[in-house]
C-alpha cells in the first residue's frame, strides 16, 4: 500500500463518491439512544451559488458533527433550501426566469457546491420548502394557529415595502429599510394577517434564561421584545369628559410633568407632519398643572398608549421638544412614593407593555406558499380543510408584484374561486402567501421525518392526501430538540424568534414535548473580503469553486478555518490558501516518507508496535498528548484556528524528529485522528491507503489524551504589570523561550488585557522561560 503523489481532484471525488455509496453520513434515524443533531442554517436560492461566506460558515458546521461522531454519537446533520419568498423571487425576477426554472438550476449547484467542500450531510432528507411535500404542512400549521385563534386579520399601520411591492413584518424593517432590497419602507394602513406572538412574549423572554446561546443573540431578542414595567395614568381634559390614558414607566417624574403629547397619526416616514398644539389642556392629578396637549411625530402610535406624559426636566426627547416650543420646565424631586399613590388615588394603574407586534405574516407575492383560507359572505374566514392540503401554487405567467394591494393570485379567477367548506357556496381564496420566515419556522422539525409520508407529489391531488403528519411524532419525540445550531446571527430577532414561538405553539397544542427547539446555538461571524462584509451588493463576493478545484476542498477548509475565531470576521485571501495548500503536501509528505519506511504498509507496522516501549520519544510524546488536550478543548469552543495552529506544531514536532520508529507511526495515526474532522478527504486517504484500516476514520474513536504525558513539556510564565502579578500562562517549554510568542500570549489574556487598557506599554520585560512585565 502506498500513496503517491497528492492529487487533491482525485482524492476528493474518490472519497464523496464512496461516503455518498456506503451512506456514511446517514444515521439509523429509529435508534436515537446517542443522537446529536447538528443543525446548520439552511440558505436561501437568491443567488447562482454559495460564496465563500457560506463555505467559512457550513465547515464550522461540519467540523463540529464529525467531531461528535468520532466521539461516539450518531450524528443527523440535515441540509435544505429556504427556496420560496421574497429573496428568491427577486432574484428569478432580476434573472428573467421563473422561479421555479431558476431554483432548478440554482438548487443543483448549491447542492454540488455543498457536496464537493466534503461536508458530511445526510443527503437522504432534504426540505425544500417550495415543494408541495413541504409546504402542504407549513400550511397546516398556519390552519393550527387560526384554530387555536393565533392567526387572524386586522387593519392596521403596516410596513409597505414599495420596491417589493409587499407589506413586511416590523422584523423586516432594518433602520426603516427593507431587510431585502434596502428601499426605504412606508407606512400603510391595510387588513392583514398576523400570528399572535405578542402572546408569548413573556414566555420568550423567560426561555432565554434556560437556553445556551451568545449573550448578545439574547439581548437583541430580549431587546427586541422589550418588556417595560410601568403605568398607564389618566390624565383629564380640561372642560371635557374625556381622559387621555398615557403610559409610563417613570411615575416617579409625575411632579415635574408639563406638558402631554399624543402621536401624530398617520405620520408616514419621510413624510412627518409638523407638531401641532391642539389648543387643549389636561390636568395633572398630583398638583392641578395645566399641561399643554401637543401632537408629535416622537409620539408612537402603536407603543403603550399612543400618548406621553412630558417630563422635560428628567427626559432628553422631552427637554428638546419643551425648548423647541417655550414649554414649561419644571423640577421637582423623583418621589417612589408616587407608585402607590397613583393606584390609590385611582389616577392610574401598574402596566406592563411590550415592544414586540404581533408577526404580519401575509404578502402580496406570487413565490410562497398559499394561505390556506377561504372566505365566504355568510361564514366569514374559513380554513381548507386539512385533507385538501396542499393548496398548491399555480404555475403562471406574470407573477411579477404589481402593488395594488393584492398579490399577483388575485389575477386569477380559476385559483381564487372556491367553495365554501361550510356551506358549499360562492367563496374566495385567500390570494396573499405566506411570509418566508414561516417556511423556516419549523423546518428543522421536518428533517428527521423526510421520507416517511411523502405522499404528494406535485399535479397529483388525487388518492394521494389525507393521512400523514408534519413531523412523525416518535422520531420528533427522539430527535429533538435540535442539539446545536449552528448559524448567523443577523437572524436573531426573524428567524430564531419566530422558531422559539411556533415550537412553542406546537408544544400548547400537545404535538411538541419541549419548548425550544434550540437549546445550543452558536453564532457564527461573517467573513470579509477587502474590509467589508462580503455580499452580491457590494459585489466582493468570492466564489469557492475555484479554490476547491485549483487547491482541493481540504486546503480551503483548513484556510477558511485558520483565518480567525469562528466568531469573528476573517478576511479572505489567496496568498492564505496557497500556504495551506503547502502545509496538507507538507502532512502527505510525512506520512508517505514515514510509511515507506515500513515494510508491509503502515498497517503492519501498527501492530508490531503495540507493546514496545516508549522510551526515547518522550518529547514526541508529550506533544502528542498535548495536542489531542488543545484540539479537543479547542473544538469544543469553536476555537478551530487554534487546534489548527496546534496540530501544525504537531507536524512540525513530528518532522523534526525525524526517523520511522513504531511509536511515530502510532503517533502519526493520532495525528490523522486529529485532521479527520478539518480535512476530510486527507485524513481518509491517508487512513485507508496509507494506514492501511478498512473502516472510515470518520466512524473511528476521537484520540484520548494521557495526562501523564502532559506535563513533561509545561512551563509557567508570571505576567506583571508594573510589577504586580497580574496572571499567569502555561505554555510549552519550548514556546516559553520565545519573547514575541510569550509576549503575544500575555497581551491575549483577558486578566492582563484589563490592565494594559489603562495605558500605552513603555517597556516589556522578558525573562525567557520565566517571566514578562509590562511597564505602562
Ligand atoms: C415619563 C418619563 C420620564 C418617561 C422620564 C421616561 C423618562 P420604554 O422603556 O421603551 O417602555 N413613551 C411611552 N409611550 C411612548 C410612545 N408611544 N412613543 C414614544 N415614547 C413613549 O419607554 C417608556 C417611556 O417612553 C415612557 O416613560 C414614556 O416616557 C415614553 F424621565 O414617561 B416616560
Amino acid at each position: 500500500m502506498s500513496l503517491g503523489k497528492y492529487d487533491h481532484k482525485k482524492t476528493e471525488a474518490k472519497w464523496q463518491k464512496k461516503w455518498a455509496k456506503e451512506e456514511l453520513y446517514t444515521p439509523d434515524i429509529s435508534k436515537a439512544e446517542n443522537k446529536f443533531y447538528n443543525l446548520f442554517m439552511f440558505p436561501y436560492l437568491s443567488a447562482e451559488g454559495l460564496h465563500a461566506g457560506h463555505a467559512f460558515s457550513s465547515t464550522g458546521s461540519d467540523i463540529y458533527g464529525r467531531f461528535m461522531r468520532m466521539n461516539g454519537k450518531d450524528v443527523f446533520q440535515p441540509m435544505g433550501y429556504d427556496s420560496f419568498g421574497i429573496h428568491s423571487e427577486n432574484y428569478a425576477i432580476k434573472v428573467g426566469e421563473k422561479p421555479r426554472v431558476m431554483l432548478k438550476r440554482t438548487k443543483k449547484h448549491f447542492e454540488g457546491q455543498l457536496k464537493s467542500l466534503g461536508h458530511g450531510y445526510d443527503w437522504t432528507r432534504t426540505v425544500t420548502t417550495s415543494d408541495p411535500n413541504y409546504y402542504r404542512w407549513t400550511q397546516w400549521l398556519f390552519i393550527q394557529m387560526f384554530k387555536a385563534g393565533l392567526a387572524y386579520r386586522k387593519k392596521a399601520l403596516v410596513n409597505f415595502c414599495p420596491s417589493c411591492k409587499t407589506v413586511l413584518a416590523d422584523e423586516q424593517v432594518v433602520d426603516g429599510q427593507c431587510e431585502r432590497c434596502q428601499a426605504e419602507v412606508e407606512k400603510k394602513e391595510m387588513e392583514q394577517w398576523f400570528f399572535k406572538i405578542t402572546d408569548y412574549a413573556d414566555r420568550l423572554l423567560n426561555g432565554l434564561t434556560r437556553i445556551d446561546w451568545s449573550e448578545r443573540v439574547k439581548a437583541a431578542q430580549k431587546n427586541w421584545i422589550g418588556r417595560s414595567a410601568g403605568m398607564q395614568i389618566e390624565f383629564k381634559i380640561q372642560n371635557s369628559k374625556f381622559k387621555i390614558p398615557v403610559f409610563t414607566t417613570r411615575p416617579d417624574t409625575l411632579e415635574s410633568a408639563t406638558f402631554i403629547a399624543t402621536s401624530n397619526k398617520k405620520a408616514a416616514w419621510g413624510k412627518e407632519k409638523p407638531d401641532k398644539f391642539t389648543g387643549k389642556y389636561a390636568i395633572n392629578p398630583v398638583n392641578g398643572r395645566e399641561l399643554p396637549i401637543w401632537e408629535t411625530n416622537y409620539v408612537e402610535e402603536s407603543y403603550g398608549t399612543g400618548a406621553i406624559m412630558g417630563v422635560p426636566a428628567y427626559d432628553e426627547r422631552d427637554m428638546d421638544f419643551a425648548k423647541k416650543y417655550g414649554i414649561d420646565i419644571v423640577i421637582e424631586e423623583l418621589n417612589e412614593g408616587l407608585w402607590e399613590k397613583i393606584e390609590k388615588e385611582g389616577w392610574g394603574k401598574k402596566q406592563t407593555n411590550y415592544h414586540l407586534r404581533d408577526w404580519l405574516v401575509s404578502r402580496q407575492r406570487y413565490w410562497g406558499a398559499p394561505i390556506p383560507m377561504i372566505y365566504c359572505r355568510k361564514h366569514g374566514w374559513v380554513p381548507v380543510p386539512e385533507e385538501e392540503l396542499p393548496v398548491l401554487l399555480p404555475d403562471i405567467k406574470n407573477y411579477k408584484p404589481e402593488g395594488t394591494g393584492k398579490g399577483p393570485l388575485a389575477n386569477h379567477p380559476e385559483f381564487y374561486n372556491a367553495a365554501c367548506p361550510e356551506c358549499g357556496g360562492n367563496a374566495k381564496r385567500e390570494t396573499d402567501v405566506m411570509d418566508t420566515f414561516v417556511d423556516s419556522s419549523w423546518y428543522f422539525l421536518r428533517y428527521p421525518s423526510v421520507g416517511l409520508n411523502d405522499r404528494h407529489p406535485e399535479g397529483d391531488r388525487k388518492g394521494s392526501r389525507g393521512v400523514g403528519f408534519a413531523f412523525d411524532p416518535e422520531i420528533t419525540k427522539n430527535w429533538l430538540p435540535v442539539d446545536l445550531y449552528f448559524g448567523g446571527a443577523e437572524h436573531a430577532v426573524l428567524h430564531l424568534m419566530y422558531a422559539r414561538f411556533v415550537t412553542m405553539v406546537l408544544y400548547d397544542l400537545g404535538y411538541l414535548k419541549f419548548e425550544e427547539p434550540f437549546p445550543k446555538f452558536f453564532a457564527h461571524g461573517l467573513m470579509i473580503k477587502d474590509g467589508a462584509k462580503m455580499s452580491k451588493s457590494r459585489g466582493n463576493v468570492v466564489n469557492p469553486d475555484k479554490y476547491i478545484s485549483k487547491f482541493g476542498a481540504d486546503a480551503l477548509r483548513l484556510y477558511l478555518m485558520f483565518v480567525g475565531p469562528m466568531d469573528g470576521s476573517p478576511d479572505f485571501r489567496d496568498t492564505g490558501i496557497e500556504g495551506m495548500r503547502r502545509f496538507i503536501v507538507r502532512v502527505w509528505n510525512l506520512f508517505t516518507d514515514d510509511i515507506s519506511q515500513h515494510p508491509g504498509g503502515g498497517r503492519l507496522a501498527l501492530s508490531e508496535a503495540e507493546g514496545m516501549n516508549s522510551s526515547g520519544v518522550d518529547v514526541m510524546k508529550s506533544k502528542q498528548h498535548q495536542t489531542i488536550k488543545k484540539v479537543t478543548e479547542d473544538i469544543q469552543k469553536f476555537k478551530y484556528n487554534t487546534a489548527i495552529a496546534a496540530i501544525m506544531e504537531l507536524v512540525n514536532t513530528i518532522s523534526a524528529a525525524g526517523g520511522g520508529s513504531s511509536d511515530r507511526l502510532k503517533i502519526l495515526k493520532d495525528l490523522c485522528l486529529l485532521l479527520a474532522p478539518f480535512a476530510p478527504h486527507l485524513a481518509e486517504e491517508v487512513w485507508h491507503s496509507g494506514l492501511g484500516f478498512k473502516s472510515s476514520v470518520h466512524k473511528s474513536a476521537w484520540p484520548k489524551y494521557d495526562e501523564k504525558y502532559l506535563q513533561a513539556d509545561q512551563a509557567v510564565i508570571v505576567v506583571q504589570v508594573n510589577g504586580k502579578l497580574r496572571s499567569q500562562l502555561t505554555i510549552s517549554h519550548q514556546s516559553s523561550t520565545i519573547k514575541d510568542e510569550v509576549l503575544r500570549l500575555a497581551k491575549e489574556d483577558e486578566k492582563v488585557k484589563k490592565w494594559l487598557k489603562s495605558g500605552r506599554i513603555k517597556k516589556e520585560i522578558f525573562i525567557s522561560g520565566k517571566l514578562v512585565n509590562f511597564v505602562v
